[in-house]
């Protein structure tokens, strides 16, 4: 089923010169970019969107990294999207990543895993994100002419 994920370039992502990487994976693969903002996180984004963690000992060192500079926030859509870039963003730690991933390719430490994307695991995350991050009017409904192409 065509669903919307959010996916962001992180600080570390940013500064290594790897948002043009990221999203031609994303667009060769077939997914449809919807939104992208280019932006600084400020402290309470960064505490909202990094809620579920708030309690964690490393916390306070997550939401510095991810305040730390700026961001490229998107908006993919695609068959299954959420669960299809957790996949091509490989597991949370580089360092158990597979290569040929996202994090198994351009990183080697859990603190400077280079990409975020909503988690399929739980539920309705990529809406919240995607609310958290976008107002409605900056999701943009179009047609990729290969859409035809990319699905039966
Ligand atoms: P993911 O980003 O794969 O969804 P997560 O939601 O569990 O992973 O954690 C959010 C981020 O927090 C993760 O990208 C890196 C950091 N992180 C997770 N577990 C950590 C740990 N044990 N020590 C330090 N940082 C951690
Ligand atoms: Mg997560």
């Amino acid at each position: 089923m065509s669903e919307r994920t959010f996916v962001m370039v992180k600080p570390d992502g940013v500064q290594r010169g790897l948002i043009g990487e990221i999203v031609s994976r994303l667009e060769e693969r077939g997914l449809k970019l919807v939104a992208g903002k280019f932006m600084q996180i400020d402290r309470d984004l960064a505490e909202d969107h990094y809620g579920e963690h708030e309690d964690k000992p490393f916390f306070d060192d997550l939401v510095g990294f991810i305040t730390s500079g700026p961001v490229f926030a998107m908006v993919w859509e695609g068959q299954d999207a959420t669960r299809q870039v957790r996949r091509m963003m490989g597991a949370t730690d580089p360092a158990d990543a597979q290569p040929g991933t996202i994090r198994g390719d351009y990183g080697l430490d859990l603190g400077r895993n280079v990409i975020h994307g909503s988690d399929h695991e739980d539920e309705g995350a990529n809406e919240r994100e995607i609310d958290l991050f976008f107002d409605e009017v900056e999701l943009v409904d179009y047609e990729r002419i290969d859409e035809t192409w990319l699905y039966e």
